[in-house]
């Protein structure tokens, strides 16, 4: 890559289209750290870096990634001359510890410029490159009503966009968490599949009353029903259930990726490219899946439109993907601020095949939304 001379990092506040409630947290909006990254050729790249729910789903927050970005990753990488992506983000983990969604932003912003140069997506500089062009898609139903949430799920079906729902639950009783899902599962029938996630929110007990209970609705996979750190607890309740485990919060790169497998601690993995710290350290977090014989899913941290573009390139370079993906994050949004929306159709999402990430700011839209706009806003 050519010398970095620019690195701008802004923090973007976009409305949801309604509450998201998730164990945790209830989200009314998302906020998202846009990364723009200028190379001396003046060859521009995007990045995003999301977490969900301000600091209650990790260690990072919108303002500690745009502090981690500005204060300390940007000049290592201005420093760094002209290098690969790869020795880039090298040179920063020598120097910055955890911090893996201000990593990503970082690194998704210089795969965009990467692959703009050579006039490829950034898919296909993942791994052997792109194996896919269309991504499985789910849904979460999180509107706290369970009615609410079937007329939801009804509409989604309808339009042909969404064939999978996760459910967030965890917040209530194990038994009224499984009569929520009991009754979406009723509703939908065999027209989707229907997962939950409990965000880490049961015991060990709990899930195992609950893991029985879900299996006996139709419910067809628990995603980090334990805490993350609670490893000798998914192993033996991936050992004990037939319906499997999906470790998501657990999973922050390929060493917990390889203590997980090496354990047998969950039959699937959520791979989230904010998360692992970068599309490169996801795929291999992917790879070690595939070698141990461990499913694999897109999850998402309910990033933007740039955030689930980048995710959606590391998922159509995957080796393999059984359980789908949730890059929804863009629909959850009230407007999103791509210039082209991301396109969804026949239950799927079209990964962009333009060079780079393959997508473009609505720059209104980012100067609208943008936390720090002096002008008041009018709406
Ligand atoms: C999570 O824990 O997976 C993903 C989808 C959603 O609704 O929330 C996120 C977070
Ligand atoms: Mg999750």
């Amino acid at each position: 890559m050519t010398a970095i001379s620019e690195i701008d990092t802004l923090i973007v506040d976009l409305p949801t289209i309604r509450p998201h409630v998730l164990a945790m947290a209830t989200m009314h909006s998302q906020a998202i750290v846009l990364v723009r990254i200028r190379d001396a050729d003046g060859v521009e790249g995007l990045g995003e870096g999301t977490t969900i729910g301000g600091m209650s789903y990790c260690e990072e927050s919108p303002e500690t990634i745009k502090l981690a970005i500005d204060q300390y990753i940007a000049p290592i990488i201005k420093a760094c001359g002209s290098v690969s992506v790869q020795q880039a983000m090298r040179t920063v983990n020598l120097s910055v510890a955890g911090c893996h969604i201000a990593k990503c932003a970082v690194e998704t912003a210089l795969l965009d410029i990467a692959g703009k140069r050579l006039g490829v997506p950034v898919s296909e500089l993942i791994g052997g490159g792109r194996v896919r062009d269309r991504l499985a898609v789910a849904w979460t139903l999180a509107s706290g009503e369970t009615g609410r949430d079937i007329e939801e799920a009804e509409r989604v079906l309808d339009l042909r966009r969404h064939n999978i729902f996760k459910l967030k639950i965890g917040k209530r009783s194990v038994r009224d968490d499984v009569a929520h899902v009991a009754a979406i599962r009723r509703a939908v029938g065999d027209r989707a599949s229907v997962r939950v996630d409990v965000n880490q929110h049961w015991d060990e007990a709990q899930t195992d009353l609950g893991m029985k209970l879900l299996e006996d609705v139709g419910c067809d996979l628990v995603e980090q029903p334990v805490a993350k750190g609670n490893l000798a607890a998914m192993v033996r309740l991936s050992a004990k259930h037939v319906i499997p485990l999906m470790a998501d919060e657990a999973l922050h790169g390929p060493a917990d990726a390889f203590a997980i497998a090496a354990a047998g601690g969950a039959r699937v993995f959520a791979v989230k490219i904010a998360q692992s710290g970068g599309l490169m350290p996801a795929y291999h977090v992917a790879a070690i899946a595939e070698a141990a014989g461990v499913g694999l899913y897109g999850g998402t941290m309910l990033e933007a439109g740039v955030g689930t573009a980048a995710s959606a390139h590391l998922c159509a370079s995957m080796p393999s993907l059984a359980w789908g993906t949730e890059l929804f994050g863009s629909l959850l949004v009230k407007e999103d601020i791509l210039a082209e929306p991301l396109r969804y159709s026949d239950f799927q999402l079209e990964v962009p095949k333009g060079p780079g990430l393959g997508i473009a700011l609505d720059e209104d839209r980012v100067a609208f939304y943008r936390r720090d706009r002096v002008t008041p806003r009018l709406h």
